[in-house]
């Protein structure tokens, strides 16, 4: 049985992360009470992935806390990651889910109803919804689905889901209320001049209303 909670997920990004670090930003973050953190760097190699994915592994050991490698099915399997995320675009989940066996948690980016319908909760653990708001992090992001959209990819989702895009701690509410199980966020604590007070403030926001 799979374990995790998608309540307060960070993914990591090396630009925003440059002056902390991603690793100690991960190491914060947890500290703060995040919940799963990803290993996110689109411009990486394969080779530079699962050095950094070794670190932030090492970095983790203990926390109980999952680390999810993006897009990079070889490097998650050369880290012994505890999961793996990949978007529409990427090698499809099934393809996914075939090399990197049963065990392996299975994040998949949705961003409409009709994606959400498709998804296989046979081979997909959880799905990530959004961007709830268009944000500079992800320039080439698809069209923001708000609060309403996101409840209505939720619907049709079978498998739990989280919110990302532009979300903050004060989103807790709404992305909860919309049916979602968590924020998955990037600089709203990668770049902060603390992380990990950044991120008890979050947790705290979901704390309050009681999730
Ligand atoms: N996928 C959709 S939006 C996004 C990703 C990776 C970036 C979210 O970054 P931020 O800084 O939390 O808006
Ligand atoms: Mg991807």
């Amino acid at each position: 049985m799979k374990r995790f909670d998608l309540s307060l997920y960070l993914v990591l990004d090396p630009d925003l992360c440059r002056a902390v670090g991603m690793i100690e930003t991960a190491r914060l973050a947890v500290r703060g009470g995040a919940t799963m953190v990803q290993l996110r760097d689109k411009q990486a190699t394969t080779a530079e992935m699962i050095a950094m994915g070794l670190e932030l592994k090492a970095a983790l050991a203990g926390t109980g806390v999952p680390l999810i490698v993006n897009d990079d099915v070889d490097a998650a399997l050369a880290i012994g990651a505890d999961g793996i995320h990949v978007g529409q675009d990427d090698m499809a989940a099934v393809s996914v889910r075939a090399r990197v066996g049963d065990q392996m948690i299975l994040g998949l980016s949705v961003e409409t109803e009709e994606l959400a319908k498709r998804v296989d909760p046979a081979v997909v653990d959880y799905v990530g919804i959004g961007p709830v708001f268009a944000t500079g992090t992800k320039p080439d992001h698809k069209p923001p689905v708000g609060f309403d959209g996101l409840k209505r990819i939720v619907a049709l989702a079978p498998v739990p889901a989280v919110a990302i895009g532009g979300v903050k701690g004060g989103h807790a509410g709404e992305i909860f209320s919309a049916g979602a199980k968590g924020l998955a966020v990037v600089s709203a604590i990668c770049g902060q001049p603390d992380p990990e007070a950044a991120t008890r403030l979050i947790a705290a926001e979901i704390a309050r209303i009681g999730k």
